[in-house]
């Protein structure tokens, strides 16, 4: 499904739009179940991966609910999951994030988990879920194009805007899939409505899970996942209990 254009632009640029991932009634599922979570976590919402000034987020979103457990197995976005991190790769975590309305400052330039590529290549990718339009006012994900492939990262609390920086703007439904070594992050949210997205994060084999899904998910949610589901949780895979067991999931930087 992926074009030749499209593969180039992951490679060059290191991102590409989806439009409509989400159909209307996933995306209305989407909404209901994120903002009940919210609603009921109260002041502990993220507390198990983080909180973060300025935004909301949730975080162990296989855990809860139906809906989060069908989208991580997305084919689209799996296709381009394999094109960045080769044919095995792994659900790293699945987080939302709200900017609030009237937000202060952008959220600063980073890689996820402060990720630098190796010499077996990439192994972040993350793909951001448009709960919500991305507009100039409302935060919408900023990015420097090719910064990937630099090997390096940006200083530390980057807030200021980077010369090279493009705003993602697209719909709610909409994907944008990433290459998570290429520098982005969140911007301030002028408006006053909250600006809602799911990061759906994913990683090569042979790395840390983010979030260790076998330590975070339920007995009940594990025992009705699908093969394909337990797969791409790597519910039975020893090598990622040995390497992401020891992990608190709440290390590495902005995710
Ligand atoms: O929600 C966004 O716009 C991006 C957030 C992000 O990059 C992060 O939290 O690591």
């Amino acid at each position: 499904m992926l074009t030749e254009t499209d593969r180039r632009q992951l490679d060059d640029v290191g991102c590409l739009l989806l439009p409509g991932v989400m159909p209307p009634e996933v995306l209305a599922a989407l909404r209901r179940r994120t903002d009940e979570l919210f609603e009921e976590e109260g002041a502990l919402a993220g507390s198990e991966f983080k909180q973060e000034p300025g935004a909301r987020r949730l975080a162990n979103l296989v855990n809860k609910g139906r809906i989060f457990e069908e989208i991580i197995l997305t084919p689209r976005v799996l296709e381009c999951m394999a094109h960045i991190l080769g044919p095995r790769f792994k659900l790293s975590s699945l987080n939302a994030r709200s900017t609030e309305p009237h937000s202060e400052s952008d959220q600063p330039l980073h890689a996820d988990s402060g990720a630098i590529s190796d010499e077996a290549g990439y192994f972040v990718a993350n793909s951001v879920w448009l709960l919500d339009d991305f507009t100039a006012e409302n935060g919408a994900t900023r990015f420097v194009a090719g910064s990937h492939r630099w090997r390096r990262l940006p200083e530390p609390e980057f807030h200021h805007p980077h010369p090279e920086q493009q705003l993602a703007i697209a719909k709610a439904g909409d994907v944008i899939v990433m290459n998570a070594h290429m520098w982005h992050g969140g911007t301030a949210n002028r408006t006053g409505a909250p600006r809602r997205a799911l990061h759906v994060y994913y990683t090569r084999w042979d790395q840390p899970q983010q979030q260790h899904q076998k330590r975070w998910l339920s007995t009940e949610v594990q025992a009705r996942l699908s093969p394909e589901a337990r797969r791409i949780l790597a519910l039975d895979d020893p090598l990622n209990d040995a390497v992401s067991a020891t992990g608190s999931g709440k290390s590495g930087f902005m995710k």
